[in-house]
């Protein structure tokens, strides 16, 4: 058997070899292929380390941008916790504003039923004032109605008002009035003061001193005349003649005030106011024992020798005198004083040219 093995030997080997030199062969395969790798690896290697240095640079500028970010995040950190207090406080608020909103709510709640229940009262109400509406429109119609028989009434009412003060003003003067005589103060435009109501003044007037005919009383002619109907009638000589009169009395001796001569004679109707007569009485200055005086003055009659008929009369003792009358001589009814006759008449007491006194007396 050695033999045999010896015999073998060089084939065996031959086949190691070519067995090794296939393995070489293999192997270099493999180490072609694996340098080749190597070198694909080497560049792979470059191209990542060349990939981690970009990597490197971009972790620094990450880095550098989340330092940034962290101050960043620090801020508002600081800036949430602020808003986090603001939040609680805010929730306190809310907490206590809901609670109000609560209260609020109950007596929200309060009130619609209090609402409620006034809309029926004021439907009950406006219901109510519908029917008085209704009811108002009928009392304003009787109302006016009424108003027109009240205007009625008011009229008549007047007109009865009217007679009472009528009657209320008769009586008055029935119970309180114990005057109404008249007299009329020559000479003078107004009436004793306190005793008299003065009626008018006007003017003394009467007949044509030379006229042989026509009236012989004095009238107290009014300054304001109200003419009548006639006034216009016909002029013919068949009437009557109305003058006015002048003092006439000597301006040496006159009772009628200095330079009263030609003047013209003024007059005043009195009526007395609690006397009910009157009395004129010649040659007297006083009255009689319960007889008040009006005035006193001097007695006044027309020219002696002259033909028309005059009337004694008393003339005020402040005789006055109308205004212009002295510019001239016009005459008319003639106021003269008058002078004492012994004889038929007694004297004493009286006294011969002596001039007569007058007084007007009231009771
Ligand atoms: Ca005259
Ligand atoms: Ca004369």
């Amino acid at each position: 058997m050695a033999t045999q093995e010896k015999l073998n030997e060089p084939l065996t080997l031959q086949i190691t070899v070519q067995a090794q030199t296939s393995e070489l062969q293999t192997l270099q395969i493999t180490v072609q292929a694996q340098t080749s790798e190597l070198q694909t690896l080497q560049i792979t290697v470059q191209t990542q380390t060349s990939e981690l240095q970009t990597l490197q640079t971009t972790v620094q500028t990450q880095t550098s941008e989340l330092q940034t970010l962290q101050t960043t995040v620090q801020a508002q950190t600081s800036e949430l916790q602020t808003l986090q207090i603001t939040v609680q406080t805010q929730t306190s608020e809310l907490q206590t504003l809901q609670t109000t909103v609560q209260a609020q709510t109950s007596e929200l709640q309060t009130l619609q039923t209090t609402v409620q229940a006034q809309t029926s009262e004021l439907q009950t109400l406006q219901t109510t004032v519908q029917t008085q509406t209704s009811e108002l429109h009928t009392l304003r119609a009787t109302v006016q109605t009424q108003n027109a028989k009240l205007q009625n009434q008011n009229a008549e009412l007047q007109t009865q008002n009217g007679k009472i003060s009528s009657l209320e003003q008769r009586l008055y003067q029935a119970s309180q009035d114990k005057g109404g005589a008249t007299f009329i103060r020559w000479g003078r435009i107004d009436c004793p003061a306190n005793l008299t109501d003065l009626v008018y003044s006007g003017y003394a007037g009467g007949t044509w001193y030379a006229h042989t005919g026509a009236a012989a009383n004095h009238v107290c002619l009014p300054r304001d005349p109200v003419w009548g109907p006639y006034k216009n009638m016909h002029n013919t000589d068949y009437t009557a003649l109305m003058y006015g009169a002048e003092y006439n009395a000597d301006n040496t001796a006159t009772p009628f005030g200095l330079n009263s001569h030609d003047e013209e004679v003024p007059c005043a109707v009195c009526r007395y106011t609690s006397f009910v007569s009157s009395v004129m009485i010649p040659a007297r200055t006083t009255c009689y024992s319960g007889w008040t005086k009006a005035y006193s003055g001097s007695l006044a009659a027309g020219y002696f020798i002259q033909t028309a008929a005059s009337e004694y009369v008393c003339v005020d003792e402040h005789a006055q005198l109308l205004d212009r009358g002295a510019d001239t001589n016009d005459d008319g009814t003639l106021f003269l004083a008058v002078k004492a006759q012994c004889g038929s008449l007694r004297c004493p007491p009286y006294e011969q040219d002596k001039y007569l006194s007058c007084v007007v007396c009231m009771k």
